[in-house]
């Protein structure tokens, strides 16, 4: 498992160059499968290292989510759940950039710096998403944890989001069962005791019938394993891209980008979602006439658990802080109704879901969303205290205490954003239409991939929508912004993909793509 000796999945040699450098990014490292193997042991044993350092379970998805079949990627899970520390991502890209030279050394140096007393609670959890390469990626990863004679557990193919909350429930097993079939009781357990304690309006355009677009992946097995308790009564669920080719003109990532019909769908689909590769996204949509879309994405779904959670804490005497956190990509008029009809001022925070998590911790009830619909709710330990255990009657502390369970609060979790959206629209009474119209109508919005030889060479603010390099970029595109009225655009490089991104917002859908090409322009 060195570079030297890399192998894929299909036993060939890849031999990687020594001086080949890769990156923890956003969601940790991603790339050609080909690639992985030597990258996967190397994280194996940090996350094993990590294990004892905290004598407790670290978890390692393998998974690239929404990128094509051929990639792969690997990210380390913290003991609560979250995204790894900062300084441990500076290890993992240390730790892989090495050569096979330096790697010893660099393994040795880093068991000095940490503190690896005895830690009879070390585990490490790992898991894989529908990807070819991932069973090999598996034994990689065995390798690598067995360095350290760390406990390792397979637990197969899961969603992203279960792993996570396997690595909570190891930790805190006062959170819930750390085992698949917990998660599913407890989010099953949950919806339908809420659903019960929901009143649907006596005219309600609400339909519990769904077509779901599983991208292909993970999603379409585990979620029949969810709805094995959950009755048809609740949930009527027709299940789309289920076994072809992963993320391949579908998915919620394909969706939310192109603003088009994913494949296997047509313009009679009523209520409509797709989840993403790993299934921590979740976006709706309702197909038009002309064959495109009326697109509910990431934005729609926090206003709409926002607007539920306050509707709820309107009948409570609380002083529980509430805070809805969201990103650059987020569609302007989200960010202004919050601000003017939810009476709360989002934060916006650089891309990346621990960014979000970590302000959204700051509140009693964080909202965090990413127009991409990777996204959930947090509650703090006053909301445990206030609601959670309150054994009053008030119909609206126990619908919080059951939304609260419903909602994985650990991660962005397409499942359980699924159901906790549709018992809020249930609530409201309200069709994908209905949701659609009444909060608000968002902007025109394009956002293009533009594939660069070197996306290092660009940096942004912290907030990312300036670009300080390559210096006079800026400029450029600040003077073509001017050209239309409402705009707002900007460039970023990404943390996952080797482009940029470009985004733009107009008053028209054809100034909005006018913007669009010029950005992509300028950096082409
Ligand atoms: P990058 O490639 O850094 O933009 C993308 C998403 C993130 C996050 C990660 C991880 C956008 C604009 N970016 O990151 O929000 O979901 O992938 O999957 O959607
Ligand atoms: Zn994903």
């Amino acid at each position: 498992y060195s570079r030297n000796q890399n192998v894929n999945h299909n036993g060939q040699q890849s031999p990687i160059a020594q001086d080949e450098k890769f990156a923890y990014g956003t969601a940790g490292f991603r790339n050609n499968a080909d690639k992985l193997t030597f990258i996967v042991f190397r994280c194996a044993y940090l996350a094993g290292l990590r294990a004892r350092q905290q004598n407790q379970t670290i978890g390692l998805m393998i998974t690239a989510s929404h990128n094509p079949a051929c990639d792969n990627g690997v990210k380390i899970v913290d003991p609560k759940g979250d995204m790894l520390a900062a300084d441990w991502e500076k290890y993992a890209t240390e730790l892989v950039n090495s050569t096979d030279d330096q790697f010893p050394t660099a393994v040795r140096a880093l068991e000095v710096k940490v503190n690896k007393t005895f830690a009879p609670n070390a585990k490490v959890v790992c898991a894989i998403d529908t990807r070819e390469s991932g069973k090999h990626l598996m034994n990689a990863a065995k390798a690598g944890v067995a360095i350290f004679n760390v406990e390792f557990e397979n637990h197969g193919i899961l969603t992203t989001p279960q792993l996570h909350y396997l690595v909570k429930c190891n930790n805190e097993p006062s959170f819930g069962r750390p085992s698949e079939f917990g998660y599913y009781c407890t989010l099953a357990n949950a919806f339908k005791k809420l659903h019960h304690l929901t009143n649907e309006p006596e005219e309600s355009n609400y339909s519990n019938k769904l077509v779901l677009d599983c991208a292909n992946g993970v999603g379409f097995p585990r979620f029949q394993d969810l709805l094995q308790l959950i009755d048809e009564r609740y949930l009527n669920i027709e299940f789309r891209n289920e076994n072809g080719e992963l993320n391949f003109g579908c998915g919620a990532d394909f969706v939310k980008i192109s603003q088009v019909l994913p494949a296997n769908f047509n313009s009679n689909d009523e209520k409509c979602a797709s989840f993403d590769g790993d299934a921590d996204r979740l976006i709706y949509f309702k197909p038009t006439s002309d064959n495109k879309i009326n697109l509910l994405d990431g934005d729609k779904i926090a206003v709409l658990l926002a607007t539920y959670i306050k509707d709820q804490l309107k009948n409570i005497e609380t002083d529980l802080t509430f805070g809805i956190i969201q990103t650059a990509y987020a569609n302007g008029s989200s960010s202004r109704y919050i601000e003017e009809k939810l009476g709360v001022i989002p934060e916006i925070v650089p891309t990346g879901v621990k960014n979000l998590h970590h302000a959204a911790i700051k509140y009693d009830i964080g909202v965090y969303f990413e127009a991409n619909g990777h996204g959930t709710v947090v509650f703090s330990e006053k909301f445990d205290e206030v609601i959670r255990r309150n054994s009053s009657e008030n119909l609206s502390i126990q619908r919080l205490q059951l939304i609260s369970r419903v909602i994985n609060e650990v991660v962005g979790d397409a499942f359980a954003d699924l159901l906790a959206v549709e018992i809020v629209l249930r609530h409201y009474g309200w069709s994908i239409e209905d949701w659609n119209e009444k909060l608000y109508k968002d902007v025109p919005n394009i956002q293009i991939k533009v594939p660069v030889e070197d996306r290092s060479i660009f940096k942004t603010t912290w907030e990312e929508t300036t670009l300080i390099e390559p210096s006079g970029i800026q400029d450029l595109i600040n003077a073509e912004v001017e050209k239309y009225s409402n705009s707002r655009a900007f460039i970023r490089p990404s943390g996952t993909e080797n482009i940029v991104r470009v985004y733009a917002e107009a008053d028209t859908v054809e100034d909005t793509e006018k913007l669009g090409r010029s950005l992509e322009n300028i950096v082409k």
